[in-house]
């Protein structure tokens, strides 16, 4: 199959850049290296060394013989994005191309409308590329599982059936995002949705949970190969920054009560839940919503299991609660559904069977490179925010 990756050089774009090459696929990848440009503006970097596009391209042919094919440019920019597309002809567009980041798009009024220009804006551009140069493509859009927010009822995999005053129809589940960057992926759904109505486009809308994890079995080939791997307060997911901060000596930065619940996976499990659904294409004209995780836990649930973890390889862990920085909800039901990915066949891997091995033992490898001022949540969702945590709580074992 020819698969187009945009944001290729990204943490998940690489990782699935590499999945799908070394599977026999044809691969291009798109990137403007902004993620690389707002670590240089918040001056946090990857814990992981990571080379350039260029050099994780040579460094893939000489290991694997295999090509990926490179195009540096803005999804924004019509005439770039519209050439691509048109001349490398995929039949599937993993669009990853995205700012990822909730607290990156609180800091300002100019990061919110940054945030949104770039991804309302560039998913957009694929969208008309897609109706003039590639009709039969199928998108691959990553969404994600904060769009829905923490309603009251059992959350569905997009939509669901409602009666309303005697009559009955499907529709899309009501969204409440928590951020101005969940924000943009809502408006992505409306607008992709929309195009597949009118224009008979076909596209999946992976509304994935939080990601963790560094190592694939691709990049485990040669260290030049390997991912990016953020522990920031802005590009930095909750699993990922609790397991730097157990390597760091620093107290688990948990926000609130910790009783915030979400849905979890393992990086493994993106690439599989991507190729399966790009294996599995739906028809002209649908829009599907999968919902992407594996399993769901409270933040505070995730602190006692990166301590119990962090145990293991001899690493005292302290807990901290932060007076929350976001606006969220502490405490809520949270229940949604997940069951079209593993009725493709997805095979989950789990938290407490990846931990120790694939995660913290290979954080210890890097811990040098910690740049300790970027952990400490300094972003506030409403003014009159503070530095300092309420208090570190003595969790015991039985707790978890
Ligand atoms: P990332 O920032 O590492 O990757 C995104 C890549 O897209 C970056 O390399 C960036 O330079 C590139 N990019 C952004 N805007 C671009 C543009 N206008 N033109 C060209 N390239 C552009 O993020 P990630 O963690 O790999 O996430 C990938 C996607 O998955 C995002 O859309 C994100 O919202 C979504 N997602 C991520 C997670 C997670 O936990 N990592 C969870 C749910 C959804
Ligand atoms: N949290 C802490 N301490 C931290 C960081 C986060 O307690 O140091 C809490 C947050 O308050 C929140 C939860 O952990 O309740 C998740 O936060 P996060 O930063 O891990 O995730 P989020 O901001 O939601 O964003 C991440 C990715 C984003 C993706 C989203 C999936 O950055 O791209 O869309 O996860 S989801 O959360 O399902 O919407």
């Amino acid at each position: 199959m020819r698969i187009l990756i945009l944001g290729g050089d990204g943490y998940l774009g690489w990782a699935t850049a590499m999945y799908f090459s070394q599977r026999g696929h044809t691969v291009g990848v798109v990137d403007n290296f902004l993620r690389r440009q707002m670590h240089a503006e918040r001056g946090t970097d990857s814990l992981t060394p990571i080379h350039s596009l260029h050099a994780r391209v040579d460094a893939w042919r000489e290991v694997t013989g295999r090509a990926i094919e490179m195009f540096v440019g803005d999804i924004q920019d019509w005439f770039f994005i519209s050439k691509v597309i048109a001349d490398f002809k995929p039949e599937a567009i993993v669009h990853y191309g995205e700012i990822p980041s909730a607290p990156y798009s609180m800091i300002d009024v100019h990061h919110a409308v940054r945030v949104h220009e770039n991804n309302v804006n560039g998913t957009l551009n694929v969208l008309w590329a897609m109706h003039q140069f590639a009709p039969d493509s199928h998108l691959i859009k990553l969404g994600t599982m904060g769009e829905y927010g923490t309603p009251n009822v059992d959350i569905p995999e997009g939509y669901f059936e409602v009666e309303y005053r005697g009559r009955k129809d499907v529709l899309p589940f009501p969204k409440q995002a928590g951020s101005f960057y969940h924000l943009t992926k809502v408006h992505d759904s409306n607008n992709i949705m929309f195009a597949c109505k009118i224009w008979g486009l076909r596209a999946t809308d992976l509304n994935q949970g939080v990601v963790y994890g560094i190592e694939t079995e691709e990049s485990n080939l040669d260290d030049r190969l390997l991912t990016r791997f953020d522990y920031d307060e802005s590009f930095g997911t909750a699993l990922n920054r609790f397991c730097v901060q157990a390597v760091a000596g620093i107290p688990l930065t948990l926000y609130g009560k910790g009783h915030q619940t979400r849905g979890y996976l393992n990086i493994l499990d993106t690439l599989q839940c991507v190729e399966l659904t790009a294996l599995h294409p739906p028809q002209p004209g649908q829009m599907r919503v999968f919902n992407q995780w594996v399993e769901h836990f409270s933040v505070l649930d995730l602190a006692l299991h990166v301590r119990t973890a962090a145990r293991q390889v001899g690493l005292d862990v302290k807990i901290a609660h932060y007076i929350n920085p976001r606006v969220e909800a502490e405490e809520h039901y949270y229940n949604p559904d997940h069951n079209e990915l593993y009725g493709l066949g997805l095979k989950p891997h789990l938290l407490d069977d990846t931990l120790v091995e694939q995660v913290i033992k290979r954080i210890i490898q890097y811990k040098d490179r910690i740049i300790q001022h970027s952990i400490i949540p300094r972003i506030y969702w409403q003014r009159g925010g503070t530095e300092d945590y309420v208090e570190i709580v003595e969790y015991e074992d039985n707790d978890q």
